[in-house]
């Protein structure tokens, strides 16, 4: 996720270092010059890593000498020995409690040196128990705004969606801690996880067990060193909120009813309400325990969720599409399409190697890609201009080519390595490589990393020029979302994607889940005006190739089929597809 070094990383980081110099006690002029910095960096337009190129940082308002070698050791170096030093002596930790209203750096400091206070958590138990008022310059008025201040934290925390893989790491491991356990019979995610919406309000967890097992079970999950928290605890559900701040709940069943459980827990709400609609039509009527048939009062149990479906007269419908949109009646006339599955995909086409800044060998990449039973892949490390990504100049672009050359002799065509690059978008539309080395590669990948704040209008003509080059054959994570760090670029979607759908170029579904673009939104708007897709991972070390599944979840969730997606198909009818 912090690969990216542009002009808000930098103001974010300088930022930080403003208020840790402040708890420090460090001069306010000195504190004033970073956060000028960091403002001044959020308004700047240009390309910082051109600027840095040109020698010209200092042209940035704010940023005088000292700041401009700060911002050249972060993009030589991708890290500044002035924050390890920094953080070494006051904690990253502590700028959790500045968002807390009445907390400001000297309380910090306070709080820390006297009661060793470095968390919202900890300093939340001290104003409870009234621990705080005893420190100079606090008593108890100002303990009772702190805590009414932790409240509304809270309170915000709760309304905030947490990117899908957060939630994903979590449910793993509970689903395997879990599984191990004894009595249970299943144990499933559900909610919006199991329908893999690319954010999650909670975390749900459903297991199967016989009732005798439900209260150890229920303690062995509220034990588990990842929760924090248990916020309400009954006999066969328990909520709890996670380390890091999501919240999650847990439901334990009979075996003999999962599949309604699971059905109704994994919703959406809207999906459920058609169900029961759809139910009652037919005299039976629908909830988490059972269906049950309004004529005689009979229970029909189900165990499987397959056959919830089967007996409402429909076909199961898988868990991403379930948002009460259309599914519903294909699913009773049978004609909801195959959606594309990670199964159907052959080749990768975006992953860097330690030729530029990923962590592994070609060599090392293509194994483990073989073993993920892909029948190709297409090594895109960074082109010249992205430095800090330790680009390729041509000729080490050239060098790679015969390294390329040599492991498919080794590979004998079990695996194909395609020569590619990740080729930047410079700010003016034009490619980091000359025609005459684009057209020797097997497969051109275009992105754009830098200045996505840029104008509207020159950001949408940059991504049609880049699309229209008759060399670029896919647009890699098009809209240049980050979770929690950057936005979708703002631009005029329909345009760059009628260039796309004309042009023939592919548009890429990244995987990676903390980029997760496009989005299923834009999927489906690029879909409606007749786009091809490719998924890949963007994986800079082995582990990463099997992200491919964020990347599938998120196109079945835009009903993409294996015919929308260019790499679920062989090599030979890929590089057919690909226009040339
Ligand atoms: P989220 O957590 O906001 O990302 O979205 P969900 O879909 O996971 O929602 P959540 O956690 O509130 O509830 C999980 C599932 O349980 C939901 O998808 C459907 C079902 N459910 C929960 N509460 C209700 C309800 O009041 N009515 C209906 N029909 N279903 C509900
Ligand atoms: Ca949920
Ligand atoms: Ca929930
Ligand atoms: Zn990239």
């Amino acid at each position: 996720m912090r690969r990216e070094i542009d002009a808000d990383f930098l103001a974010n980081l300088f930022d930080r270092i403003a208020i840790l110099l402040e708890i420090k006690g460090e001069n306010p002029f000195k504190v004033n010059a970073y956060r000028r910095a960091a403002e001044n960096l959020r308004r700047e337009t240009r390309d910082i890593v051109e600027l840095y190129k040109e020698g010209k940082l200092t042209e940035i308002p704010g940023v005088g000498k000292a700041i401009a070698q700060k911002i050249t050791e972060i993009l030589e170096n991708g890290k500044l020995e002035f924050y390890d030093k920094l953080t070494a002596e006051i904690p990253e930790r502590l700028l959790s409690l500045y968002e807390v209203p009445e907390m400001g750096p000297k309380r910090i400091k306070l709080v820390w040196e006297k009661l060793g206070i470095d968390s919202v958590e900890k300093l939340e138990k001290a104003a409870l128990e009234g621990t705080l008022r005893s420190l100079p310059g606090f008593g108890p008025k100002i303990e009772s705004k702190i805590l009414e201040g932790i409240m509304a934290l809270k309170e915000r925390r709760l309304v905030s969606r947490y990117p899908l893989g957060e939630g994903w790491d979590l449910s793993r491991i509970i689903v395997n801690r879990l599984g191990e356990f004894e009595g249970v019979v299943f144990v499933s995610p559900a909610g919006s996880l199991r329908r893999m919406k690319e954010t999650i309000g909670d975390l749900d967890i459903l297991v199967a067990a016989e009732k005798d097992a439900t209260n150890k079970i229920i303690k062995a999950f509220t034990d588990l060193e990842i929760v924090e928290e248990v916020l309400l605890s009954g006999p066969t559900k328990t909520s709890i909120r996670f380390k890091g701040g999501l919240q999650g709940d847990l439901r334990i069943v009979e075996p003999s009813r999962w599949g309604t459980a699971l059905q109704y827990f994994t919703g959406s709400q809207q999906h459920n309400i058609s169900l029961r609609e759809i139910a009652l039509k037919k005299n039976l009527s629908l909830s988490e325990y059972a269906l049950t048939d309004k004529i005689n009062n009979k229970e029909i149990l189900c165990s499987s969720e397959e056959e919830v479906y089967e007996k409402l007269g429909m076909s199961w419908i898988p868990p991403e599409i379930r948002e009460g949109t259309i599914e519903i009646n294909l699913a009773l006339e049978g004609k909801l399409p195959r959606l594309v599955e990670v199964g159907d995909i052959e080749g990768d086409l975006q992953m860097h190697s330690t030729w530029s800044d990923g962590k592994r060998s070609i060599k090392e990449m293509a194994e483990k890609a073989y073993a993920l039973g892909r029948s190709y892949i297409l090594i895109t490390d960074h082109s010249q201009g992205l430095g800090i990504a330790g680009g390729l100049s041509i000729g080490r672009l050239m060098d790679q080519w015969h390294e390329i050359d040599e492991l498919n002799e080794i590979f004998e065509g079990k695996l194909v390595i395609l020569k590619g690059a990740e080729v930047e978008v410079r700010t003016d539309g034009t490619l980091d490589y000359p025609d005459e080395v684009l057209e020797r590669l097997d497969v051109v990948v275009a992105a754009l990393h830098s200045n996505l704040r840029q104008d509207r209008g020159q950001l949408t003509e940059r991504y049609i020029k880049a699309i229209s080059h008759p060399l670029v054959h896919i647009l890699a994570h098009p809209s240049g979302r980050l979770f929690g760090v950057r936005e979708e670029a703002n631009a005029d979607w329909e345009r760059i994607f009628k260039a796309a759908a004309s042009s023939g170029t592919l548009l890429e579904i990244n995987a990676h889940p903390s980029r997760l673009d496009l989005s299923e939104k834009k999927i489906r708007q690029a879909f409606n005006l007749g786009c091809k897709f490719v998924i890949s991972t963007d994986a800079h070390d082995i582990h990463e190739q099997e992200y491919m599944f964020f990347g599938v979840a998120q196109a079945r969730r835009a009903w993409l089929k294996r015919s929308d997606v260019a790499n679920a198909q062989p090599l030979k009818s890929f590089l057919e597809q690909i226009k040339r």
